[in-house]
């Protein structure tokens, strides 16, 4: 082995001590190179080659190291001397230093996209194991595959930092991220494309918000017949209650609108009596959804004010919260018509307040309405069927009013389900209590009409007489029943939610214009004309969402044409009849009436956020928008993230 302080001596045939300071001209080294023979000329020009080729290899390679290599230590064993100076077996030492460190960073950077495929797979990957729901059944699985690895290039990419040797993925860069469940969705994204019914359906949306914009902007809701606006919370209720409509949309400017109004003039601290059950579902619901889909901050901040604003509700001796609450004094009671809160309303706010707790990490929002709803589930009830009105103060359901799945006791059921699909299925008294539910219903209210034999649900009026009567509120029934198979429940549930789907739609295509009426009751005498009975003062149309809201999860969940036919006749109907110019939509009075259906002069913010929403979604082809593994969606249409625990 050679000693590393060797030297390899060349005489040059001049003083080496001496330099160009001392006087010596460059003539002087023209003489001096012409005096040595050719051999010494021939040896000192192969030196001169071998230490530029040993400067231009491993010059750069040394800079490298010596500049700490943004902050990476020099090899370990790396000697400290010149490099021309380095023997051959210290060289090859570093050099398999070098090779071993860019090996590691290549391991590295195979381990991080191996976390991202984790995580990927985590976020995007269905639950295929419990679950029947068949995305992309249309798809062949190479297509499928890459996809896949297109995605996870893309999140890689976007996620990997600029200089190498940072090989931590800053998942917090991107608050989406904090949510188990949500997908990343570019919702503005410009290669986003609408079929020709898309297209329509936004411009509905378009009309409705510039007409909203310039009539009645920060108001809650518009009348476009006489351009005025009314106010019920005082808190711009259209804008944020239809905000997530134009993120799924992928309207900018409408969202930028909408988010400028939350961020500048959206405030809580009004002298104002307000419903909690409505405004948690448009109003809080509305914030949770865009902050959920956009990771914007300031929706969260406003959901958090809200949230604590409402929570005086629950001082209540028996906990079930009351009906109103003041939003500046907390001043909660109970509403101004009679001394109990509807059912439906107490057991519909459980998906929002459990959300606001897991965005804030703050239990206090989920321990109140655990509470209402252990309240609730301990409760006696008629086979699983609740009475739609319950007292604040005593806690007790009250046994003598109407079982009903339409209005006061629609969204107890819908909720019991959700709440079930909230946690990712691990909370099973929720699904126990609807499955309760369900065999309750198709004991005592689901009945066939006649002629057509068309399938209802009906009531029981004072908690006994069975009344053949239905809200179209209770339209939902179908779409959640559906659900509720794609999540493992019994086969009989999609027929049911198909059947009472179908019931719906009959229900907006008997009428003369079209359009269902509120409420409708059904023929029961063998030998009658007609299935359907239509009284005058239930004939309006406030443009409500749930035959549509059912006819998206049938056409999601088993993709048969006939359900998008269905929208379209609807939306249709609704284009013409209930458009005013120029101004939007607004309800009428008489759906039996299509020469003269008459304007109601209101537009609903339900139209914006749940019924135009829901037909833009019937018409997506898209199932990376809003997936129904991913998301669950509240009774206001707006889509929350499904976790994987309770909450
Ligand atoms: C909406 O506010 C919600 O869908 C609620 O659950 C029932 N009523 C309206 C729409 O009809």
């Amino acid at each position: 082995m050679r000693n590393p302080t060797d030297r390899v001596t060349i005489n040059l045939g001049f003083d080496p001590e001496r330099s160009y300071s001392d006087g010596y001209k460059s003539k002087s080294i023209t003489r001096a190179w012409r005096r040595l023979s050719s051999l010494q000329r021939t040896v000192i020009i192969a030196a001169m080659c071998v230490f530029g080729m040993c400067v231009f290899y491993l010059a750069p390679v040394f800079r490298w190291e010596s500049m700490g290599r943004e902050g990476r230590m020099l090899p370990r064993n790396m000697p400290n001397q010149p490099v021309d100076m380095l023997p051959p077996d210290v060289l090859q030492n570093v050099a398999d230093e070098l090779e071993k460190q860019r090996v590691e960073e290549r391991r590295k950077a195979v381990h991080e996209i191996q976390d991202v495929l984790v995580h990927e797979e985590k976020v995007e990957e269905p639950n295929v194991a419990d679950s029947p729901l068949k995305f992309d059944t249309h798809k062949d699985q190479e297509q499928a595959q890459k996809e896949v690895v297109a995605k996870l290039a893309n999140h890689y990419y976007r996620h990997r930092r600029p200089s190498f040797q940072q090989i931590e993925v800053d998942r917090s860069a991107d608050p989406r991220r904090k949510f188990e469940a949500v997908v990343d969705y570019d919702y503005f994204s410009a290669n986003r494309r609408n079929n020709p019914q898309q297209l329509e359906i936004i411009e509905a949306f378009q009309e409705c918000w510039s007409a909203y914009k310039k009539y009645a902007w920060g108001h809650d809701e518009f009348h476009p017949i006489t351009k005025k606006w009314s106010e019920w919370f005082g808190v711009g209720l259209t804008i944020v209650d239809s905000l997530d409509t134009a993120i799924i949309m992928g309207l900018k400017k409408e969202y930028d609108e909408g988010r400028e109004f939350v961020a500048k003039d959206l405030r809580f601290d009004k002298d104002q009596d307000v419903n909690l059950f409505e405004i948690t579902i448009r109003v809080l619901g509305g914030l949770l959804s865009s902050y959920h889909l956009t990771g914007d901050e300031i929706f969260k901040e406003k959901a958090v004010d809200l949230g604590d604003r409402l929570l005086p509700c629950f001082n209540s001796p028996s906990r079930v919260p009351y009906s109103d609450v003041n939003l500046r004094t907390g001043n909660a009671h109970a509403p101004r018509w009679g001394p109990d809160s509807s059912t439906s309303e107490v057991t519909t706010i459980q998906l929002e307040f459990k959300d606001l707790s897991k965005v804030t990490g703050d239990p206090k929002y989920k321990d109140a309405v655990n509470e209402v709803a252990k309240h609730v589930h301990d409760e006696p009830k008629k086979d699983g069927l609740v009475p739609i009105f319950i007292n604040a103060q005593t806690g007790k359901l009250r046994n003598s009013a109407t079982i009903s799945v339409g209005a006061r006791g629609d969204s107890y059921y819908e909720y019991l389900f959700k709440q079930w699909i909230q946690t990712g299925k691990t909370e099973d008294q929720y699904k126990d209590d609807f499955v309760a539910s369900v065999e309750g219903m198709k004991r005592h209210l689901v009945k066939k009409s006649e002629p057509s034999k068309l399938t209802y649900i009906g009531e029981l009026v004072n908690g006994h007489s069975f009344a053949p009567k239905m809200d179209h509120l209770v339209c939902f029934m179908g779409g959640t029943l559906a659900l509720g198979h794609a999540n493992g429940l019994p086969a009989d549930y999609l027929e049911l939610g198909k059947e009472m789907t179908r019931t719906c739609y009959e229900m907006y295509a008997r009428m003369p214009t079209k359009l269902s009426p509120e409420i409708v009751y059904f023929n029961m005498a063998t030998g009658a004309s007609d299935d359907l009975i239509v009284k005058g003062a239930d004939a309006h149309n406030l443009l409500r969402p749930e035959t549509v809201e059912s006819i998206f999860y049938l056409y999601r969940l088993t993709q048969d044409e006939k359900y998008r036919e269905w929208g379209w006749r609807i939306f249709q109907a609704f284009k013409k009849y209930t458009r005013v110019p120029g101004f939007g939509y607004s309800s009428i009075n008489n759906v039996k009436n299509a020469g003269s259906p008459s304007y109601r002069d209101k537009l609903e913010s339900f139209f914006m956020a749940e019924t135009l929403k829901y037909l833009y979604l019937i018409f997506s082809d898209d199932p990376d928008l809003i997936p129904l593994d991913k998301f669950v969606i509240n009774t206001e249409a707006h889509p929350l993230p499904i976790y994987k625990n309770p909450i």
